[in-house]
């Protein structure tokens, strides 16, 4: 049997991918001066130390694949019949830098993204980055990328150790609310204070310590009671959401006995139940999990119009993973959610 991986929606739908990672080359040269400086954390040093030196032949590809916004990325796309890809600066964006640096830095990315999207129209769709080190400029950057035809905010996991629960974040929910567009939270390495035992084993990056550390991030947004402050809220994670679906049935039932037992004097009661907002307020995407039982097995738990296709670009290029999808035994009108009109919703192209 041939499956060509045609664009075009020969199959019925458009392939729309959501989690696909560009770089700038000062924001990785930036890494490698704080590598070199001796003030990247830990994961930092793990992560770029690998990717932006290594001559290893998956390094290298990487790096070349994620600097480019032209004609090898789009060659890469038909040749996978990936039709339209939603781009955004990879992790940890500028999140490991001083807020003032960070600020410059992610300024002239959102622009180099824009100028991309502009030559690709058809091809490109942009997210906008923030420097959560300063949340008031972020919530102006947010509203910047409105303006520049970005259609959603990426935000890569936790800044310098904290999480966007505190308070101290709020501007940056309520500009997301305010444009309404979904924040995209995506993986980076576990902040210095988790990483120890995790990284000991080799562990901290893609293979889990980035699930962990996204899947609870996600998790104090629920309980800290973020979606009860912005019920209109959307917030998207990929790798068919870190594992939370899997865990819901535990995560809901221990969560309102912690509650009744009063155990944490600051953790309150919700509105909802974790369920509810998982179903309501949280999109998950297929990121680096092309596999059939948990695509289905999220979609029977969230519902089909909360699951997103994502390929992961250029960390995962594989197109038997296209094919995995393509191939999925759901119906025609699920699969064309999956791979199209929930993007379309979820981001309003
Ligand atoms: C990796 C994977 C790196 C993903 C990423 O960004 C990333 C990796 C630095 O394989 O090291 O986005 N990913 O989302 O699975
Ligand atoms: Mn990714």
């Amino acid at each position: 049997m041939t499956h060509e991986l045609k664009t075009r929606g020969d199959r019925g739908y458009l392939r729309i991918a959501t989690e696909e990672a560009f770089a700038t080359r000062e924001q990785i040269d930036g890494y490698l001066r704080l590598i070199r400086e001796g003030k990247a954390d830990k994961g930092v040093k793990s992560l770029w130390g690998f990717y932006a030196s290594s001559p290893s032949e998956r390094a290298v590809q990487i790096l070349d694949r994620l600097l480019d916004l032209d004609a090898r990325r789009i060659a890469d796309m038909d040749a996978t019949g990936i039709d339209v890809a939603i781009l955004s600066l990879t992790a940890p964006g500028v999140q490991a830098f001083e807020a003032e640096e960070a600020k410059a830095m992610v300024t002239r990315a959102n622009d180099h993204l824009a100028e991309a999207v502009s030559r690709h129209p058809d091809r490109f769709v942009g997210m906008t980055s923030i420097a959560p080190q300063d949340p008031a400029w972020s919530a102006h950057e947010i509203a910047r990328g409105k303006e520049l035809g970005f259609k959603g905010v990426m935000i890569n996991s936790h800044t310098h150790g904290e999480y966007l629960d505190n308070p101290k974040f709020d501007p940056i929910f309520r500009a997301a609310v305010e444009v309404d567009q979904l924040i995209y939270i995506h993986p980076q390495s576990p902040p210095d204070r988790m990483i120890d035992p995790i990284i000991e084993a080799g562990l901290d990056g893609a293979i889990f310590g980035f699930g962990v550390e996204v899947g609870m991030h996600l998790l104090r947004i629920i309980t800290s009671g973020v979606f009860d402050r912005y019920p209109s809220l959307q917030i998207a994670v990929g790798h068919m959401g870190e594992a939370l679906p899997f865990w819901l049935y535990r995560l809901d039932y221990m969560h309102q006995a912690t509650v009744r037992s009063k155990r944490y004097p600051f953790m309150k009661p919700l509105k909802k139940t974790i369920f509810d907002y998982m179903r309501e307020n949280v999109l998950i995407t297929t990121s680096g999990m092309a596999w059939a039982p948990a695509i289905k097995f999220s979609q029977e738990v969230l519902g089909v119009d909360r699951v997103l296709y994502a390929m992961d670009y250029p960390y995962e290029y594989e197109p038997d993973e296209v094919r995995t999808h393509d191939l999925l035994d759901i119906s025609d009108e699920d699969k064309r959610k999956l791979m199209q009109t929930n993007a379309e919703r979820a981001f309003k192209l």
